[in-house]
């Protein structure tokens, strides 16, 4: 692998798909890092002090120097190392500006009201999350054949940040769609995201980054069933 020289170490977990996202770009462009695996449940002291404002994963350690936040890892890999494997961050400043509007969409839109269905206290709070998973897929349908203009991926013919964005999010959706029934991604309503996430699913670089699938529906029930008991206790 590439980026000789250069020290690269991820705070990570291995179900996290925010670290999913950094962990893409690592193998997509083939660069070497070391990964750092966290007990979210006891963070490490390397965690407090490299992410001190959120304290969460994942965090780069790029010679040292920490960095926070899964897209802004993604970007400043790309950046940085520029002249190693495919670049997922579009060269053209209206492209790439279009580009972080649906990745800004995606985290607010669709994982934002995610969260409220996994985590939320009541059934109305869980059934209104799902709606608006429900709104922003069918808004993503319409990105996609405008983004993609008939090719594979949101960014063309090659993955983009758009695609890292919601690629790495489909281990966590589909572990969701097989515990609660309910599937986001249809064949009538968005065929485009369904053949897309298959090809997403099937690059190298989404193999190698994501979680084992029955290993994350395994832990995603035991979180999920966790969440249930401390919402029922109150
Ligand atoms: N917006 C952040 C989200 C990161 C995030 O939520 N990480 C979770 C793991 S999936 C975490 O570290 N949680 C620990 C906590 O909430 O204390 C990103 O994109 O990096």
């Amino acid at each position: 692998m590439a980026g000789g020289g250069d020290e690269l170490k991820l705070l990570a977990t291995w179900f996290s798909p925010f670290a999913s996202r950094v962990k893409f770009v690592f193998h997509l462009k083939g660069l070497s890092y070391e990964n750092i695996e966290e007990d979210l449940k006891n963070k490490s002291e390397l965690l407090l002090k490299s992410n001190p404002v959120i304290k969460k994963v994942p965090v780069l350690l790029h010679n040292g120097k920490p960095l926070c936040e899964s897209m802004v890892i993604v970007e400043y890999l790309d950046e940085t190392f520029a002249a190693v494997g495919p670049s997922v961050v579009p060269a053209d400043p209206y492209e790439r500006a279009v580009a972080r509007f649906w990745v800004s969409y995606i985290d607010n839109k669709l994982v934002a009201p995610w969260f409220q269905v996994f985590r939320g206290k009541t059934k109305e709070e869980k059934a209104e999350g799902l709606k608006q998973m429900f709104e922003a897929t069918a808004v993503m349908e319409v990105a996609f054949r405008e983004c993609s203009k008939g090719r594979p991926f949101f960014g063309g013919d090659a993955v983009g940040i758009v695609d890292v964005a919601l690629g790495s999010q489909l281990g966590w959706l589909r572990a969701s769609e097989t515990l609660s029934g309910i599937k986001l991604f249809d064949p009538a309503k968005t065929p485009l995201l369904l053949a897309w996430a298959e090809r997403f699913l099937a690059l190298d670089a989404a193999k190698a980054s994501m979680p084992e699938s029955g290993r994350l529906l395994a832990y995603a029930k035991m979180r999920q069933a966790e969440t249930d008991a401390a919402n029922a206790s109150k």
